[in-house]
């Protein structure tokens, strides 16, 4: 899997693992118990005994992978206004680019090289439009691979070629941020006011519109052209020290589901019978659970005590008169009960 892949429990969403930064290697779950096979049971008198004992099946789970890239900075806004440009102007990327909608449909990286600053990792997405959140048009899922950017350079097309308002557009990008995720959305942000090499209107500087518009709220604005070149480094030099004052922690998704602890006991089916001078317990479930539970390993042993607890059987156990000592079977397994 590429770095940066985040694998989840597909029912929850729950996090079960980040392959990021030193986790390169995941068991998510654990096989079934190993059966053994007929030389197991061969004695001197039995050299090929028919009796093998099978092994048990294993857990299943699905899982999503996702893959989110690991950047510092994120390029976001609306197609077409020049993201894949600038990210090609300013790394060693080769995005695709085009004068149409979409050209990007999945995220190019670049590493920035600043000359006496730090340098950084940018990302470009595909562009996002108004009702992104929604589905519209490639809709909001490339947004997960800014979720670790700690910085984002909204570009926006500030020589409005396309007709619409570049105040209108960040507005617009932003409230699509906050319904994909209102936490990204109050990330830092720069403006990039692109393609300023075609503002011809001596009447209207949309340049200016954007500082008045956005600078009061601490977002600031530098006019570029990704096809000049002009501004592009005050910008980087502008992000780079903006970045050193943020966290330089990287961003891990916490794991939040654990397999091996996710056991449902809800409605778990199991009977408790007395047979044999023994307390039977059985029922599908805690057959696929002996399964795969290393009862030797101290801790399969200590998972599975918590089994009896948790699921009822122990009460149900106790409810139907066991004592001391008494002994309980459990497909294939047999113990003594002490308090
Ligand atoms: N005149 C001018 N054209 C630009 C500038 N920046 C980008 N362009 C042009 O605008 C078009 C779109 O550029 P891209 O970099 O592909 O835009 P994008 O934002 O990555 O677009 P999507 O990937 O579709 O979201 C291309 O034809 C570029 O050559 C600029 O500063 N000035
Ligand atoms: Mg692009």
């Amino acid at each position: 899997m590429p770095e940066g892949t985040v694998i989840k429990e597909s029912v929850t969403g729950k996090v079960i693992a980040d392959m990021s930064g030193e986790n390169r290697r995941q068991v998510v779950l654990k096989g079934g118990r190993g059966g053994l096979g007929n030389q197991h049971f061969a004695t001197s008198t039995m050299q090929v005994p028919k009796y093998a004992q099978p092994g048990q099946p294993a857990r299943e789970l699905e899982v999503n992978l996702e893959l989110k890239v690991i950047a510092d900075v994120g390029l976001i806004g609306f197609p077409n206004v020049g993201k894949s440009t600038l990210l090609s102007r300013v790394t060693n990327a080769e995005p695709k680019i085009a004068n149409y909608h979409f050209t990007t449909l999945n995220p190019n990286l670049g590493v920035v090289d600043l000359d006496g600053a730090k340098g950084f990792v940018m990302a470009d997405i595909p562009g996002l439009i108004e009702g992104a959140s929604e589905g519209v048009g490639l809709g909001h899922e490339f947004l997960r691979h800014i979720e670790r950017t700690k910085l984002m350079i909204h570009v926006v097309d500030a020589a409005g070629t396309e007709g619409r308002d570049p105040v209108d557009d960040i507005h617009k990008i932003n409230a699509e941020l906050a319904a994909y995720n209102p936490e990204i959305a109050e990330r830092p942000q720069v403006i990039a006011a692109n393609k300023t090499d075609l503002i011809y209107d001596p009447e209207d500087d949309p340049v200016q519109r954007l500082k008045d518009e956005f600078e009061p709220k601490g977002i600031k604005v530098f006019p570029i052209s990704g096809a000049t070149g002009k501004g592009i480094s005050d910008l980087l030099y502008y992000v780079s020290n903006e970045l050193q004052k943020l966290d330089q922690k990287p961003v891990v998704f916490e794991q939040e589901y654990f397999p091996d602890d996710e056991l449902i006991y809800e409605d778990l089916p199991y009977t408790v019978e007395q047979a044999d001078g023994m307390y039977v317990v059985e029922g599908p479930k805690i057959e696929k659970m002996l399964g795969y539970t290393n009862l030797d390993s101290e801790k399969g042993f200590a998972f599975f005590q918590k089994f009896l607890k948790d699921s009822g059987i122990l009460a149900d156990l106790e409810r139907a008169g066991i004592q001391e000592g008494d002994t309980v079977r459990m497909y294939g397994l047999q113990f003594d009960y002490y308090k």
